[in-house]
C-alpha cells in the first residue's frame, strides 16, 4: 500500500485524535506540518480549511470523523466501532461531544491563559523562523479568543469555566467508576476522541495536577497511551 500521509498540526486534538487512531490501527503513516506561516497553504488542502486531512493511496479526506470511518471501513480491525447498535449511537455521541463541546474547554485553556500561550505558541511554529512566531503569538490569540466568544464558552469568567469544565471530568469520572471504557466494554472511537481533547489539554494546561486528581481518569488516560 502506498504512504499514508496525515497533513497536520501536531499540537491540535483533532489530528491528534488521527494519530491515536492509526496508532491504534497500527498502520505506518508519515507527518507533514503546517507550522507557523505555512498555516496558510492549509486553505489549498481541503474546503473547510481546517486540519487534520490525511492522504491515503491518492485520496484525501477531511475531518477527523471522516477519517475515523474510512480507516475503519478499510482496516476493520481492531474495530473503533462497536457492532451493537446501542454501544455504537453512544460511542459516536461522546465522539460529537469531544468534537464539538470538549473542543471549546481546550481551546479556552489554551487561549485565555498567558501561561498556557507561553507554551502553545513556540509549539506552534517550531522548526519555523522566529518572526513567524511573533505574528502567529499576535493574530492567534486574537482569532481564539473571538472564536471562543461567538461559541460562548469565551463570555465566562475563569471561576465559572473552571466550575463547568470540572464538573464535565466528575461526570466522566462516575462513567469509568462503572464501566472500563466510555461507551463499551472495549476502547472505542470514544476514548480516542475524549481522550484526544484531554491529552492536548494536559499539554499546555496550568491545570493538570487537579486533572489527573480524578482516579479513574487519570487511569483510563494511562491506558489510552498505548
Ligand atoms: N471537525 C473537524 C475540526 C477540525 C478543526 O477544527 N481543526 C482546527 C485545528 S485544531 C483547525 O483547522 N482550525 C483552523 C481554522 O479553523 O481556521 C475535525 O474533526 O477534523
Amino acid at each position: 500500500m502506498s504512504k499514508i500521509v496525515l497533513h497536520q498540526w501536531e499540537i491540535s486534538p483533532f489530528c491528534r485524535k488521527v494519530r491515536k487512531i492509526l496508532q491504534y490501527k497500527k498502520l505506518n503513516y508519515v507527518t507533514q506540518n503546517y507550522n507557523g506561516l505555512l498555516a496558510l497553504k492549509v486553505s489549498k488542502l481541503s474546503k473547510a480549511a481546517k486540519l487534520p486531512v490525511l492522504e491515503y493511496a491518492g485520496e484525501w479526506i477531511q475531518d477527523s470523523s471522516d477519517i475515523a470511518e474510512f480507516l475503519e471501513h478499510r482496516h476493520p480491525q481492531p474495530a473503533l466501532f462497536p457492532s451493537d447498535p446501542q454501544q455504537q449511537a453512544q460511542a459516536l455521541l461522546w465522539e460529537d461531544w469531544a468534537d464539538e463541546s470538549l473542543y471549546w474547554y481546550e481551546v479556552y485553556l489554551r487561549f485565555m491563559d498567558q501561561r498556557a500561550l507561553q507554551l502553545t505558541i513556540p509549539l506552534l511554529c517550531a522548526g519555523r523562523p522566529q518572526f513567524e512566531a511573533w505574528i502567529i503569538g499576535s493574530l492567534a490569540p486574537i482569532i481564539y479568543r473571538q472564536q471562543l466568544r461567538s461559541q460562548g464558552i469565551g463570555r465566562l469568567s475563569r471561576d465559572r469555566f473552571e466550575a463547568k469544565f470540572f464538573q464535565q471530568l466528575a461526570r466522566i469520572e462516575v462513567v469509568l467508576s462503572h464501566q472500563p471504557w466510555l461507551a463499551s466494554h472495549e476502547l472505542t472511537i470514544a476514548d480516542i476522541a475524549v481522550a484526544a481533547q484531554l491529552e492536548e489539554i494536559l499539554r499546555t494546561s496550568t491545570l493538570k495536577e487537579r486533572i489527573l486528581a480524578y482516579p479513574k481518569l487519570a487511569n483510563w488516560l494511562t491506558r489510552m497511551n498505548y
